[in-house]
């Protein structure tokens, strides 16, 4: 399964293209839109996602319901479009260019962008830059969960700790309503309460804040991913789709960080055999990966959000265009999308998985792939 996405963020649409789901995937647009509306709440998200009500479309691939087999064409509507026609429209014409912008910010991709294509007007880098473009990738990450979860899959984002804060609670599957129901998506209530707290603070000082989320997954086989070869290595593959989410300037599986500075008496987990549980750990502190496969214990992989580029109280830069210092530019913008980021994780982390899945079990039809997993799940049972 292999995807592509086009879409500038105030451009008419976002879209995707799918090739390689098996014909058979029930798949209605109500698969995709919680996960959509989820990635657009978060306390401390700006005006923008007052404007939007994201909803998917589907364009191609899809009839009655159900995948057939081809290409999967998705689509999701720029409300803001309408306030933006003349200064995005494809026709020669809008020169000068209308909101231009020629100062640079500090922390993104307009300056290294600028450089790379030759454009004086950064607007050209910025549109494709922003992170709107993660809502099309999420609609293509509810269509990879939607899959997972016809083969037993679950999977949750949430937020570990930001605005410098950290969930004192730690993570149970019986608290996905709590984190549900977090502005925040965080486990513990009063760790929320201060963020809340410091979002309102850093937006009043025109400043943004980052922070640390988590993806979960449970009900994964054993042996997804490969050690013969890196570039089939789940870790690597993982790393590289948390990475490609805007702002993430580091990520890890389990514990990563903490375990590098232990012994391995105190890392690694001890294996275990039952006849009702086959071979097990009581630990998970290989965050559910061991050389570069699944083991079958819950897949964690974290990452880390830098504080968004665009501050309202701007840094200093220099414009492009008369070489002069000046502010960076400050496009209208969210004090942290955090909550939002977790989200992303997690649907972006589906997609990984559901190749991995695809590739492993292979097959035309959902139901092909339905039944050499369970066969395959048997056999690892009796190994
Ligand atoms: C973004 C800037 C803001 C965010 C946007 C990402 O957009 P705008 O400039 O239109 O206010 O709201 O995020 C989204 C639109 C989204 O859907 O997540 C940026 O520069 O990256």
């Amino acid at each position: 399964m292999r995807f592509l996405t086009a879409g500038e963020s105030h451009g008419p649409e976002l879209l995707a293209i799918i090739e390689g789901l098996p014909a058979g995937l029930p798949l209605t647009e109500e698969d995709i839109n919680p996960w959509l509306e989820r990635r657009q709440k978060g306390y401390g998200r700006g005006r923008r996602m007052v404007i939007e009500r994201d909803q998917v479309e589907f364009r191609a691939g899809v009839r009655a319901g159900r995948t057939t087999g081809a290409p999967v064409a998705l689509a999701i509507r720029n409300a803001d479009f309408r306030n933006w026609v003349e200064v995005m429209d494809p026709a020669p014409g809008n020169e000068p260019r209308k909101r231009a912008l020629t100062a640079p910010r500090p922390g993104h991709a307009d300056l290294s962008g600028g450089l790379k294509y030759g454009h004086k007007d950064l607007r050209d880098v910025l549109e494709r830059a922003s992170a709107r473009e993660t809502a099309i990738r999420v609609a293509v990450g509810a269509v990879a969960m939607k899959l997972l979860s016809l083969l037993g899959v679950e999977g949750v984002g949430y937020v570990l700790g930001m605005a410098g804060v950290w969930s004192r609670v730690p993570f149970s599957w019986d608290l996905l309503a709590r984190i549900e129901a977090s502005p925040v998506r965080m486990t513990d209530p009063e760790a929320e309460a201060e963020v809340i707290r410091r979002i309102d603070q850093a937006k009043a000082e025109g400043d943004t804040l980052g922070g640390v989320l988590e993806a979960r997954f449970r009900g994964l086989v054993p042996g997804l991913g490969s050690h013969v070869h890196w570039d089939r290595k789940l870790d690597g593959r993982l790393a590289q789709m948390a990475m490609s989410i805007p702002a993430v300037k580091g990520v890890e599986i389990g514990p990563g960080f903490e375990n590098a500075m232990k012994r391995g008496s105190e890392v690694h987990d001890p294996i275990f055999w039952s006849p009702e549980r086959g071979f097990y750990r009581e630990t998970n502190r290989a965050g559910g990966l061991e050389g570069g496969m699944t083991t079958g214990e819950e897949l964690v992989i974290r990452a880390a959000l830098k504080p968004i580029a665009t501050l309202m109280k701007p840094l200093p830069t220099v414009d492009v265009l008369t070489h002069e210092p000046a502010d960076a530019a400050r496009e209208r913008s969210d004090t942290t999308a955090v909550p939002a980021a977790s989200v992303i994780l997690c649907a972006l982390s589906a997609i990984v998985l559901a190749q991995a899945y695809l590739e492993k079990f292979g097959g035309d039809t959902m139901e092909e792939i339905q039944e050499r997993v369970e066969r395959y799940r048997e056999r690892v049972r009796a190994y």
